[in-house]
Formats: structure tokens, C-alpha cells, sequence
């Protein structure tokens, strides 16, 4: 039986050092306490820091018997790794960029080279306790090279990535030195999920314009394989929440818990008071200073919720040795300060403030109190607690104020929704909060529950796995279809046993790589010596079938021994006669086309016009990546319209436009040429969409190979024109 091994930089429990001996304590945070309970009930393993430093062998051994109860494995590190691999490069560097905060972002060599260390740490833990094709399930910002360091070593192995935080915009991205190397890393994996739509573009278009990958709807194609990108909004446990919010209710006053019954007593001092709630750890993502002069703002514009109104802000200490933490927690002290001191009376502060963490019971007693949520981010990858909070609402008599900057936001969609910097527009929010009627706070409380009540963690976590698998049963069904030596054998003893023999291929993408400008895929050597030797075999015709003009392949290939057609098949060349025509060409519709092409060409820099005898082509390889795909789609539409009355037609290939003479294609070239050439045996070898003419003209015995992985009509296929030089070069012994 395969088994899941999870990966995360903190175990779902930590160890802490006490006079008694080592306690294990359950980890706070979203991550920790959602997987746990999934982790529990399948056979996994989780690996992660235990939170501790030992100091001998013996102690290491210590945690590591506590933590296999937990079905935990501690990976240890120095002192000075964690400080440069957690505190430098994931909090330092990552977190700052990742929410937007470049300017808090530090780029230290040292960090960078720690946080590979880890990186590769955690990889060979992996490795060490991976069996063949188990699933591995990395999480979060502090792993994102570990992907890729898997693949290498074990490519048996399923891997998903999920990032917690947010991804950002190619613009952020891209200052990051090491930028390739992080999209790299993230690429070993087969599934990469995020929390929202935005994360999931983000990333997208950073690996299209980093690395340069082709992308097919959610799909990366990489050289040899694909990653699929997909969105997973992380849920709560829903239940508990809810079980736990009946609980703390359903208890007689005198019965709850002391900070329950002092909630209580500050509601019921003064009629009509009420409770506005914020929990968040003390982060500069949270957007705590601006929340407070929002609150400040309401107090000011609305005076008539003077003692009536209370912010109750939990602000969970958090990474205390960095500066900016520090100068945060100083900023909201002294906001605090000027609030209380500003607007509050004997018996009333307007913000009550906590900077410590606090027991559930604790947070679920303040979930069910508070009139009102407040939580307002400047950027979160999903914010949890506000999920909590609606699902602790099980009375309905709640409102949520969330920021639009966080990922929960795209789900509740019925919460008050604010810009977090814009605090005129907050100050209103909280007023329409504490005024709203009972009817509409219920029905929007109601819709948002439904909803996180069925997608909650174990549907987020099984929705992940599910989709792992199926990930993994697509790349090996498309497995099935590549060239192995089984299907190599067959092919080459069928060549050698046929008495006539006659072989396609393309040119660009499949002989040759592609290049920014057309005109410089020139062939090298080894390919000239290589289509040589095979059309020196003998009763053995090699044909090149491209789109190419007639010109260039003259050029290049004219004095060979192979016979060449170009222009998609409007012109054929035998080895040592001129160029023959296939059809009659008419060109006056060129005059209406090369306007419109030429304008697309002045909005969209770097693409170029090539001219043919047939056709002309728009090329947009050097473009911006995704500028040039949407001009592509524009210019279809464009010539679509202008072409309606004439004999043309639109071809798309890869980083092209052509607009050619219809009824001309690779197909029925080949199919020509095969009627005046009968032959034993055939090979056709394409990459582009152009290609799938001919593997569809060919008679069903043919051996069609595809280029690459995407869909086609051909029988096999191979990764790359280098796979297809080797394959041929085989052929040739
Ligand atoms: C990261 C992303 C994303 C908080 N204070 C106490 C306490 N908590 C619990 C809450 C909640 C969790 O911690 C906080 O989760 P968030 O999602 O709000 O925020 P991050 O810690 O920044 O988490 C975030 C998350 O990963 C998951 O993907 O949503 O965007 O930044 O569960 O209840 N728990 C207890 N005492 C506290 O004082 N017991």
C-alpha cells in the first residue's frame, strides 16, 4: 500500500523544553491544525521542525520517540541554519516580497544558500522514508525547492506542492534573485495548488515568463512531463467549530469559564453594548495600524457608539526578534494608547487589547460573542479566521467586515467587503455592520456557512489528494503513447524488413529547436550528416515537409539528396530537379492582408511578417509572452472577417499566424506524393497542428510520432527534436 508522507517546515505538534522533561503541545496555526486531523486517520508520515533544539544524541532520540506516537519525524537543524533558512530567507525575504511588502524584502547570499541547505534536508528525509510510489504532499513557502530536488532523485514518487501564502504578480516575482530557481523548484512537482484563481495566473505567468514553458489552460508542458495548476481554497473543520460554539453557548453563565463570564459582564454593563472582533498574529501583513485608525475614524464620525462599542483585538505575538515586528508591535501600542486615552472613559476602553495567543475554548468564546468580525488584512493567502468566525456564528447573529485583499474574500462573498488602506470606507463598514437587520445578517451568515460547511478541510484535503491521483493517471496514459524501446524496436525491425521505405519529417521543433528569429535555425552540422546517412539507406525516400519558404529550404537543402516540399506543401522539389508547383497561385489578396498584419506587427513589439509565395505569417515568438497570445487571437478574428469570400484559410502553429491559399496543406502533399511513390513503410515525424494533416492523410500502418506531449492524432510520441535525432540517428544502424 502507498503511503502519504507530508512535508512542512513545522510538525502538526511541537516539542517544548519544561523542568518536567519534554511536553509535546499541539502547533498553532491554520496549516498544523487543519491537516492534522487527516493526517491522523491515513496512514501518513509527517515530516517538519520539532520546534526544539537538542542538545545531545540522547535527547534527539528523546523527540523522536515522542513524535512517532504522533506518526511525526523530526528533522533537526543548528541554531544558525534556522536563522538564516527560517528567519532570513522564508520571513525575510519570501513572506515580505510574496505579500507585497518589497520594501521590508532583504536578498542575503547567506540566506538564500541556508534555505537551500534545509531545502535539501528535507528532500533527503523524504527520500530516506519514501517507499516506491508514495504520494508526497510538501507544503508552504519555506519548501519551495524541495519539488524538483524529489523529481530528481525519485521521479517514482507522486508530488503536490500547496502554497499557503499568496502568489504574486511576474512584477514582484521578478526582483527576486533567485527567481528561476524558486519557479524551478516548484515545477518538480506534479500538482501545484493555491488558495485563489489569482495565485494560481500569478504563477502561471511568472513560469511563462521566466522559463519560458508553453501553458495549456491549467496545464505546464514541460519537456518531458506536466504540472497541473490548480485551485484549492482551503477550509476549516468545520464541525468542530460549530460543536465547540453550541458548547461554550449552551453552558449557564455561571458555568463558563472566567474570561467567558467577563466578556459577559462588559456586554450586559451597559445596555446595547457589543463587541467587534480581530484575531490575527502581530504580522505588517495584517494590517493592524490601519484597522485601528479605521476604528479611531468610526469612533470620531459616529460618537454615539461611545461606550457602547468595543474593538477586542488578539494579536498573537509573532517573529519577535525581526525589527519590523518589532516596530509594528510599537506603532500598535502606541495606537492603542491614543485611542483609549482619546475616547475612553472610567468604564470604558475602546480597544481591548491582547498580545499573547489564547486557548480555543478561549477564541471560540470570543467568536460567539462578538457582534461583529473585523479583519482586514493588507494581503493574506487565505485568512482562516474568518471562516472560524462564521462557523462559530451558529445563531446566525454575526457580521463579517473582511478585506478584499484576502483570499477568504473570494468565497464570502455575502461578508461587508473593504479596502484595508481606504479607512473611511472601513469606518463606514463597521457602522453598516452594527446596523444591520437581523434578517439580512442571517441570510448572508447562512449562505456563507452552507458554503464552508461542505468544502471544509477534509473535502479541501481529499479534493487535493483526488486530484493528485488523477494527475498521475493522465501523465501515465500519455506515458503509454511514448516512444519506449518496445515500440523503438518494433519500428526500427520493421524499416529494416520493408523493402521500400519512405520517412516525413518537419523541420522547426522537430529537426531543430525554435528559434527567436526564424531565419536562424539554420541546420548544423550533425543534422546534415544525420538526414544524409538516412537518405543514403538504401529504397529508403526521406522527405522534408515544412512550412518553410521554398527560398530558405533551397538554400539550405536544395543540393540534397531528399526531396523537400515547403509553404505547407504548395511547392515540391525531387533530389536534383527544380521546384514544382502544386496549384496555380493567385496573390492579389495579399494587397488587403499585409496592411493588417503590418499594423499588428506596430502593437505588438517584437513580432515580425514573413513573407511566402502562398501565404504570409505572422511570427510572434520574441513578443511578450502573453501580449502576443492575445494579439494572436485578435488578429484571427481580424482576417477571419476579411477572408470570408476568398480561397484562403488562417493556420495557428506555434508562435504563428499564417494566412495561406486553402486547400493546400501537409496532408494532401504527402498523400500525392505517396500515390506516385507507393512505398512499404512509413514514418512522419511533426510537432506543430500543421504536422496533424499529414499524420491524418497517411494510411493507418504509418508510424506517426508527435513532438511533444499535447493531443494529436499521431500514434506515439517524443519529448523534444533532440529525442527524434537520437531515435533517427538509432535508425540509421
Ligand atoms: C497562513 C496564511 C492562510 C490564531 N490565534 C490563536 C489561534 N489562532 C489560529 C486561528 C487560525 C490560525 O491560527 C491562523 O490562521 P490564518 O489563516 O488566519 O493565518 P496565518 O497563520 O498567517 O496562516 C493564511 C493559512 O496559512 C492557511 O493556509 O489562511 O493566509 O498567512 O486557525 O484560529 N489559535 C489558538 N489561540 C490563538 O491565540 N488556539
Amino acid at each position: 500500500m502507498t503511503r502519504l508522507i507530508i512535508a512542512s517546515n513545522r510538525l502538526p505538534v511541537k516539542i517544548d523544553k519544561t523542568e518536567n522533561g519534554m511536553q509535546v503541545t499541539a502547533s498553532a496555526g491554520g496549516l498544523a491544525t487543519g491537516l492534522k486531523s487527516y493526517h491522523k486517520k491515513n496512514n501518513s508520515v509527517w515530516i517538519g521542525w520539532p520546534g526544539v533544539i537538542p542538545e545531545s544524541k540522547k535527547e534527539e532520540k528523546e523527540v523522536s520517540g515522542l513524535l512517532e506516537k504522533e506518526q511525526c519525524l523530526p528533522l533537526f537543524m543548528s541554531e544558525e541554519l534556522i536563522t538564516n533558512y527560517y528567519d532570513g530567507f522564508s520571513n525575510a525575504t519570501l513572506w515580505p516580497l510574496f505579500h507585497y511588502f518589497t520594501e521590508f524584502a532583504e536578498f542575503k547570499e547567506k540566506h538564500w544558500k541556508a534555505y537551500k541547505k534545509v531545502n535539501e534536508l528535507f528532500a533527503e528525509a523524504i527520500i530516506e522514508n519514501a517507499h516506491e510510489n508514495d504520494s508526497v504532499w510538501v507544503h508552504d513557502y519555506q519548501l519551495l525547492l524541495v519539488p524538483n530536488l524529489l523529481r530528481q532523485k525519485r521521479p517514482d514518487l507522486k508530488i503536490g506542492f500547496f502554497l499557503h501564502i499568496p502568489f504574486p504578480s511576474y512584477e514582484i516575482i521578478r526582483i527576486l534573485p533567485w527567481r528561476e530557481e524558486i519557479v524551478e523548484g516548484l515545477l518538480g512537482a506534479d500538482l501545484i495548488g493555491f488558495h485563489t484563481y489569482d495565485y494560481a495566473r500569478h504563477f502561471i505567468s511568472s513560469v511563462k515568463r521566466l522559463i519560458g514553458h508553453e501553458v495549456e489552460f491549467n496545464q505546464i508542458k514541460l519537456e518531458n512531463r506536466q504540472v497541473n495548476v490548480d485551485v484549492f481554497p482551503m477550509g476549516i473543520d468545520y464541525k468542530k467549530f460549530e460543536k465547540l460554539a453550541l458548547e461554550v453557548q449552551s453552558k449557564p453563565i455561571q458555568e463558563r469559564s472566567k474570561e467567558h463570564q467577563d466578556i459577559d459582564r462588559f456586554l450586559m454593563s451597559t445596555p446595547g453594548r457589543k463587541l467587534i472582533l480581530s484575531i490575527d498574529r502581530l504580522d505588517y501583513t495584517k494590517g493592524i495600524p490601519h484597522r485601528l485608525k479605521a476604528f479611531r475614524y468610526f469612533l470620531k464620525k459616529y460618537p454615539e457608539y461611545k461606550e457602547k462599542v468595543s474593538l477586542i483585538m488578539l494579536t498573537v505575538p509573532s517573529r519577535t526578534d525581526v525589527e519590523q515586528y518589532q516596530n509594528l508591535k510599537n506603532e500598535v501600542d502606541i495606537l492603542v494608547g491614543n485611542i483609549n486615552g482619546e475616547f475612553g472613559t472610567l468604564n470604558w476602553n475602546p480597544v481591548i487589547y491582547f498580545y499573547r495567543s489564547m486557548p480555543l475554548d478561549n477564541l471560540v468564546e470570543l467568536y460567539t460573542s462578538a457582534e461583529v468580525a473585523l479583519l482586514t488584512p493588507l494581503r493574506d493567502g487565505m485568512n482562516l479566521v474568518a471562516k472560524e468566525y462564521v462557523a462559530s456564528k451558529v445563531h446566525q447573529k454575526g457580521v463579517l467586515v473582511l478585506s478584499e485583499m484576502a483570499g477568504a474574500s473570494k468565497e464570502l462573498g455575502e461578508a461587508l467587503a473593504v479596502n484595508p488602506t481606504n479607512i473611511r470606507q472601513t469606518a463606514d463598514a463597521i457602522y453598516q455592520a452594527l446596523t444591520m437587520s437581523d434578517e439580512d445578517r442571517s441570510k448572508g451568515m447562512r449562505a456563507m456557512q452552507k458554503r464552508i460547511k461542505r468544502y471544509d478541510i477534509h473535502k479541501w484535503a481529499d479534493e487535493f489528494m483526488e486530484t493528485l491521483a488523477e494527475t498521475i493517471e493522465k501523465q501515465s496514459a500519455n506515458h503509454a503513447r511514448k516512444v519506449s524501446p518496445a515500440i523503438k524496436n518494433k519500428i526500427f525491425s520493421n524499416f529494416k524488413a520493408s523493402k521500400t521505405k519512405t520517412i516525413f519529417l518537419d523541420y522547426d521543433g522537430t529537426l531543430q529547436r525554435f528559434y527567436d528569429n526564424p531565419q536562424s535555425a539554420v541546420p548544423d552540422k550533425a543534422l546534415h550528416e544525420l538526414l544524409d546517412k538516412l537518405s543514403s539507406i538504401e529504397n529508403n525516400r526521406v522527405i522534408l515537409v515544412s512550412g518553410r519558404d521554398r527560398e530558405t529550404f533551397d538554400r539550405w537543402f536544395g543540393a540534397r539528396s531528399y526531396t523537400l516540399i515547403a509553404e505547407h506543401g504548395a511547392w515540391i522539389k525531387e533530389p536534383g530537379k527544380g521546384w514544382k508547383q502544386r496549384k496555380p497561385v493567385h496573390s492579389e489578396w495579399k494587397e488587403i492582408i499585409l496592411p493588417v498584419l503590418e499594423l499588428y506587427v506596430d502593437r505588438t513589439p517584437g513580432s515580425l511578417i514573413e513573407e511566402k509565395t502562398y501565404s504570409l505569417v505572422w511570427h510572434y515568438r520574441k513578443a511578450d509572452i502573453e501580449l502576443g497570445a492575445l494579439r494572436a487571437l485578435e488578429l484571427v478574428h481580424d482576417i477571419s472577417t476579411l477572408i470570408s469570400n476568398q480561397d484562403l484559410e488562417i493556420m495557428e502553429g506555434k508562435k504563428v499566424v499564417e494566412v495561406k491559399v486553402s486547400g493546400i496543406n501537409k496532408g494532401n502533399a504527402s498523400a500525392e506524393f505517396l500515390h506516385t511513390n507507393p512505398t512499404d513503410f512509413i514514418l512522419a515525424i511533426g510537432d506543430d497542428w500543421t504536422d496533424e494533416y499529414l499524420f491524418r492523410e497517411l494510411p493507418e500502418s504509418a508510424n506517426t510520432i508527435k513532438v511533444g506531449t499535447e493531443n494529436s492524432v499521431a500514434k506515439y510520441y517524443l519529448n523534444n527534436y533532440l529525442e527524434v535525432r537520437s531515435f533517427l540517428n538509432e535508425m540509421c544502424h
